[in-house]
């Protein structure tokens, strides 16, 4: 309902997607700045990543005393996660409780996908549709969609012939899968097949890995939580423990090496490798050299460690060769951390078909043909990733002033002032959207800083009756040359992964997060907002608003 002097919207802000990013966003905008907010959820729960990717053996590479909300004290004093990294069905556990606990699902809509969003120019605010027939208004348009969400099925030849059936990691049913006595095959060996692998080949009759990119992993070690770490080291200190995360390089409460990997001697480096594979986890690429993903020369000297290790572990020589990652230095992709990973590869019912060689020719009703050989299979596993950063946004058909799409603004790659914000997008903001930190972080700190972020500006904004905030577009062009000049000195621009877009054909090859750490990140931040949001256009219109109270 709308006059001339007054407009009425259906909430102050419509946010989409109910992971980490969507609830945090909800509680701080409607518990703390009173704001209306429905959020838009496609699942039938809340949960995000967690409630998507449910395959064998999923847990988070981040240790779980570091992988959740900070906004409450109590709610961090009182969960007690039981494993030294926390497992799927134990984060979506706890997003759950988060949900109840701040009585945040009253304004949740579930089994509801956002088709469009437009922002009405004459009137200053988004129109939002969904698939169940909504259509509202709402001042501020908040995306909490993911980064890695919109799932990659490759289109090989054949593939819905297939007769058995098929899963892809991040969409995994959730009555659960039976492999026993099953012939099955994974495809992708990044971190969902790298998890997955171990677990599906000791349940299967047979498993056959297609791998078309073998990876560099180190032990996790996982394990039970150490309780006496957690009440005596963590509990006490959290408030110091996540504040050191917040201004690091990657959302970690930890001390990154300041020793170089090539002025020590080759036994104190040996013993730094051996003593960071022993302890497992990520301590191997933040703890051990600060050069190794800036440095080829010292990265080589932790790639060939990393090798010796597989040397030692696989028994078969033919294996053994296709196994080692020769073609991309350590950390050029995604870091992984496994569970007897390499291990695997020693199982009687296990064989690894290298598809770089031997690339899949086509699906069949019954399995798999490579060049070589032709494969049958009961079940097939796509761990084959996703259309990562971009690709949850343009399924979605956003326009801003004179309807232009996103689809178009980013037909080169995307453009973003901080991964924030896009001109000509106003008053829209994006948790974790391409040119921040994101997946390059331990993401309930990059989630958090943002949703912190752009909930002041949020109020500062309704403070100042300003209506719109949008980037300006030489900020926006600024900004996204200053993200590519940070990744060009690092390991991440020698190999084809998806932080490139390099994983889905005809993708433009951008770097897409931001590589200079969440701290460097957050500082920055800080100053554009104390600047007073130098960058954004803030303009206040002529039309009063009258919107909704807070949500009853
Ligand atoms: O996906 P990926 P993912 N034919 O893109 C291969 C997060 N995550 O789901 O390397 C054959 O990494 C592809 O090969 P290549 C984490 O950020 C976190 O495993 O492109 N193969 C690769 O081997 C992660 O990075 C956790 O040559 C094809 C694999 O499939 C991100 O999600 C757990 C192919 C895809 O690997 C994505 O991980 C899980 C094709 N057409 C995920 N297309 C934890 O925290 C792709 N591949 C533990």
């Amino acid at each position: 309902m709308s006059t001339n002097s007054e407009i009425h919207l259906d909430f102050d802000a419509v946010v989409i997607g109910a992971g980490f990013a969507g609830l945090g966003m909800l509680r701080r905008l409607r518990d703390e700045l009173g704001m209306s907010v429905q959020v838009y959820e496609t699942g039938d729960g809340v949960g995000g990543t967690w409630y998507w990717n449910r395959y064998p053996g999923a847990r988070c590479d981040s240790e779980s005393y570091v992988y959740c909300f900070s906004f409450s004290k109590e709610l961090l004093q009182d969960w007690n996660w039981s494993g030294k990294y926390p497992e799927q069905p134990e984060i979506l556990s706890y997003l759950n409780h988060v949900a109840d606990r701040f009585d945040l699902r009253r304004n949740i809509q579930l089994k509801t996908r956002v088709i469009s969003a437009k922002f009405l120019e004459d009137q200053n605010h988004w129109q939002i549709e969904t698939d169940q027939g909504d259509c509202v208004t709402a001042q501020f348009l908040i995306t909490g969609v993911g980064c890695i969400s919109t799932g990659n099925v490759p289109e090989i030849a054949g593939r819905d012939s297939f007769e058995g059936d098929w899963y892809h990691t991040g969409s995994w049913p959730h009555e659960g899968v039976d492999f026993v006595g099953k012939r099955v095959a994974v495809i992708g060996t990044g971190s969902s097949g790298v998890q997955a692998i171990p677990v599906i080949a000791e349940q299967a009759k047979s498993l056959t890995v297609f791998q078309r990119t073998p990876q560099y992993s180190i032990p996790a070690r996982h394990e039970t939580v150490d309780r006496r770490f957690i009440e005596e080291e963590v509990k006490p200190n959290y408030d110091e423990i996540l504040e050191k995360a917040r201004w690091s390089k990657s959302g970690f409460p930890v001390d990154f090496s300041e020793r170089s990997a090539l002025e020590v001697s080759a036994e104190e480096r040996q013993r730094t490798y051996d003593a960071a594979w022993d302890n497992g986890g990520m301590q191997f690429i933040h703890g051990t050299f600060k050069d190794i993903r800036t440095d080829i020369k010292a990265n080589d000297t932790a790639a060939e460690f990393i090798r010796s290790k597989i040397r030692e572990i696989v028994k078969d020589p033919e294996t053994l060769e296709k196994l080692l990652p020769m073609d991309h230095p350590y950390g050029s992709k995604r870091a992984l951390i496994d569970t007897d990973y390499f291990e695997t590869y020693n199982r009687e019912n296990v064989e690894l078909v290298d598809i770089r060689n031997t690339p899949i020719q086509k699906i069949t009703p019954t399995g798999i043909r490579t060049e070589h050989e032709e494969f049958e299979f009961d079940i097939i596993v796509f761990a084959t990733g996703f259309d990562a950063m971009t690709g949850s946004f343009l399924k979605m058909d956003v326009r801003g002033r004179n309807g232009l799409t996103l689809k178009e603004k980013w037909t080169d790659g995307p453009r973003t002032y901080l991964g924030i914000q896009v001109a000509g997008f106003p008053n829209m903001f994006m948790i974790t959207g391409p040119g921040s930190p994101s997946v390059l972080s331990n993401m309930p700190v990059a989630i958090e800083q943002h949703i912190e972020w752009i909930s002041d500006f949020i109020e500062f904004l309704r403070e100042r009756g300003i209506e719109t905030a949008e980037a300006d577009v030489d900020a926006e062009t600024e900004w996204v040359s200053h993200v590519n000049e940070v990744a060009k000195p690092t390991m991440f621009m020698l190999a084809n992964s998806w932080y490139l877009g390099a994983n889905i054909p005809g993708k433009p090859r951008v770097f897409m997060p931001y590589a200079g750490g969440i701290g460097t990140y957050r500082r920055k931040c800080c100053d554009i907002a104390d600047n007073g949001y130098e960058g954004f256009i803030l303009s206040s219109g002529s039309r009063k608003r009258a919107s909704m109270a807070a949500s009853s």
